[in-house]
């Protein structure tokens, strides 16, 4: 008998819906290395036409694009700007160093969100002993802030900022289409306050693998190089596509159900006593809750909860992170809560 848990670790668990399936299944594919990948080609050229910029680059994973976009926009000893707690800080093994060859420079947002002009103060003079500031990262929805949007005021001040000292932007944007929904405005008017961005199909968006990284044909003709340089270069990758096709087409609408369902949970987390949540940061599908007043770590948490049937991500601190989705239904969050209360009780 297969035990069926509520998977709130990551949205990047979710399962393809049967549709993207069926596109799998019948996909028209080619050696995308020569360029002759039908449905990759079609999918690129939907996120290029989505998100407003000229070109696209259909990559293996988040990871793999956000480091192919910092090696296209530097040389090694350049300098980036990043918020602390950023993704590319965190959570890709170094990759900046190793990779790119470049030093981070890294800035404390609020709720992960960098003020514009600690921003602008940051950006390196002419000096004899200084690197040049190449690149400024920016991540949006914000992952360890609880899934927080940069607010758009902030974004144009930061694209003015960049302007004006002519260094490009690159967006983290895993979950924009969240970002998008919770601000309720078009992808494209987050997108054009960045020159590079990353996005996924593998997460809220349900497709099984990839992301895709748009910017101008030069940038994306350049990137295309690093892609095949890493070992991204992935032949009849169609299949993939295909389910991405159906990622952009039908799941990019729906996410404000995972906000609801974010907020829902953090609502009925936050009065279980020892529980502490920044309901300021529930925007999105994410929730980050303290649980220090419980006396127990998130792994330790964690593990109580799976004997519930519920996973959560745990590590050694006291912070859990719980993630909504499309397989995540109301009567799962009603679930999970109750299960954190018995938890909590005993
Ligand atoms: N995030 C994953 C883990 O790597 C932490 C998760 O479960 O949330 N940017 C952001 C903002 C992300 O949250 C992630 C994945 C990535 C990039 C990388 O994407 P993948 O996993 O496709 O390499």
């Amino acid at each position: 008998m297969t035990v069926k848990y509520i998977d709130l670790r990551s949205d990047t668990v979710t399962l393809p819906t049967k549709e993207m399936r069926e596109a799998i299944y019948n996909a028209q594919v080619g050696d995308d290395v020569y360029g002759e990948d039908p449905t990759v080609n079609r999918l690129e050229e939907m996120a290029a036409e989505i998100m407003g910029k000229e070109a696209a680059l259909f990559v293996t994973s988040g990871t793999q694009g956000n480091q192919i976009s910092v090696m296209t926009h530097t040389q090694p000893g350049d300098e980036i700007i990043l918020e602390e707690k950023c993704h590319i800080i965190t959570y890709e093994v170094g990759g900046i160093g190793r990779l790119a060859g470049v030093q981070a420079k890294l800035i404390r947002g609020k709720n992960g969100i960098m003020d514009p002009s600690d921003i602008e103060a940051a950006i390196r003079g002419e000096d004899i002993h200084f690197p040049k500031t190449k690149l400024i990262c920016l991540e949006n929805t914000h992952n360890r802030a609880g899934g927080t949007v940069i607010p758009m005021d902030i974004l144009k001040r930061t694209y003015e900022v960049a302007k004006k000292h002519k260094i490009p932007i690159h967006m983290d944007g895993a979950r924009i289409f969240n970002a998008a929904t919770y601000l309720n405005q078009p992808v494209k008017e987050i997108a054009k306050y960045a020159d590079s961005i990353m996005f996924c199909l593998s997460k809220g968006l349900c497709a099984p693998v990839g992301s895709l990284i748009v910017g101008s044909k030069d940038f994306i003709a350049r990137a295309r190089k690093f892609r095949k340089m890493l070992g991204g270069g992935m032949r009849q990758a169609g299949f993939l596509a295909a389910a991405g096709i159906i990622a952009l087409e039908k799941m990019t609408s729906r996410l404000r159900e995972d906000h609801e369902n974010a907020r829902l949970l953090a609502e009925g987390l936050s009065e279980i006593p020892g529980i502490a949540i920044d309901m300021d940061t529930v925007q999105t599908n994410i929730v980050i809750c303290d649980i220090s007043g419980l006396k127990l770590t998130a792994s330790e948490f964690a593990a109580k909860l799976y004997e519930k049937g519920i996973r959560v991500n745990g590590g050694n601190s006291s912070v859990v992170r719980f993630v909504t989705h499309y397989w995540i239904k109301r009567d799962d969050i009603e679930a999970a809560i109750e299960a954190v209360k018995s938890l909590c009780k005993a």
